[in-house]
């Protein structure tokens, strides 16, 4: 409503300023000046040398985006097909701006030199084919260039060896979270459907396939080092993306049908966030947290928790209200680490036969429910204060 409130009041302000140089303009007739629509030979040189204005504008913000902005892209990847994609993005960037670098000063030189003189008149040709067939065929070259590198670098990444010992795990997105669920020991999943979604069983997992027997669902991403993880998406309602920007990962998950996407973690956790340039930032982040808090607790509120640096699976398809929150933590463990992590984990049909079981009365039992809910009511009280 306020920002309603403001677009009128700033269009107001534009339709009275309007209104006020037409004012002026009427109380400058029969004064010495040209109010002529022609433009003279000095409104064409203010034009040509606005021109040049303009480009300054546009390399000056080029290069002061680069400087600003520029060290904010990620960094270091943390999988094995991570820098094919990051040599792909650097090549395109170094293109756009050469070829940027150039064509902005031709276009605006040009600009200039040809302003309009009295008595000069344009020179008319109806066309070049050496100068078409040259823009026509510079770009055509570049860019099969690059959409060939691309489609290498594509069918590079998305192929999976169905021979390869991979983790196959489902990643489940539903409005606004993910859940994963591991294959198991004979590293396929088993059949799912929505309808069959009951209680515990919220992927809706078909519990009398026996592919689903050793199937089990979690809602936190432990993955192994080194071993190539074949992710299967699925999505319960709308679009969703499974992001994972560090791996650069990312892939559609579609209502109704099983996307893929596989890639091969280098770095655990724990050593990524040894990566000196990681170091760095969170030492930077939680500065800027610090000085935040010092300001919160004079206030008398909460300070910041500091930040450590995790992997996250994000979504990235805008996908209703509390989008941007929809994330999962992902941890990338040794393969021991990961083995240990696993091996205690119940399977999803220990786990319905478990809630199917009825509890003894036992006061614990609906406590540790309540307790979880408290946490997330405490969340959710921390965000909203963020
Ligand atoms: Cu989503």
């Amino acid at each position: 409503m306020t920002s309603l409130l403001v677009i009128i009041v700033l269009v107001l302000l534009a339709v009275a300023l309007w209104q006020l140089t037409k004012i002026f303009d009427l109380t400058q007739v029969g004064a010495n000046s040209d109010s002529s629509q022609v433009a003279s030979d000095n409104d064409n040189n203010v034009q040509g040398y606005l021109m040049f204005g303009f480009l300054a504008f546009l390399y000056i913000f080029t290069i002061y985006g680069l400087f600003k902005w520029g060290p904010l892209v990620l960094h270091t990847p943390a999988s094995e097909h991570g820098s094919l994609v990051d040599s792909l993005m650097n090549i395109s960037w170094v293109l756009l701006f050469v070829v940027q670098a150039i064509t902005q000063a031709l276009l605006h030189y040009f600009a200039f030199k040809y302003k309009g003189k009295k008595e000069q008149k344009a020179l008319y040709f109806a066309d070049n084919n050496r100068l078409e067939a040259l823009w026509s065929v510079i770009p055509a070259v570049v860019l099969a260039g690059l959409i060939l590198y691309g489609l290498y670098a594509w069918t590079n990444i998305m192929f999976i060896d169905d021979e390869e010992d991979t983790v196959v795990i489902e990643l489940y997105a539903q409005q606004f979270k993910w859940t994963a669920r591991y294959a198991g020991p004979d590293k396929v999943l088993g059949k799912a459907n929505v309808r069959l979604i009951e209680g515990v069983n919220t992927l809706g997992v078909d519990l009398s396939d026996p592919y689903a027997q050793d199937d089990i669902v979690i809602s936190e991403l432990h993955i192994p080092k080194g071993k190539k993880i074949h992710f299967k998406m699925r999505s319960q309602d709308v679009l969703h993306s499974a992001y994972m920007p560090y791996f650069r990962a990312q892939m559609n998950c579609v209502p109704g049908m099983v996307t893929e996407f596989a890639f091969t973690p280098i770095y655990t956790t724990d050593e990524y966030r040894e990566l000196p340039y990681m170091v760095e930032k969170v030492a930077n982040i939680n500065a800027i947290r610090t000085k935040k808090s010092i300001e919160l607790v004079a206030k008398g509120q909460t300070a910041l928790d500091p930040y450590s640096f995790d992997y996250l699976l994000l979504c990235n398809k805008i996908c209703g209200a509390s989008h941007y929150n929809m994330q999962m933590k992902v941890i990338v463990d040794t393969p021991e680490d990961y083995k240990k992590w696993l091996q205690d984990k119940p399977t999803i049909v220990q786990e319905v036969k478990t809630a199917k079981t009825p509890a003894a009365p036992v006061d614990g039992a609906k406590g540790v429910d309540s307790t979880k809910g408290k946490d997330t009511a405490a969340a959710v009280v921390k965000i909203a204060m963020k």
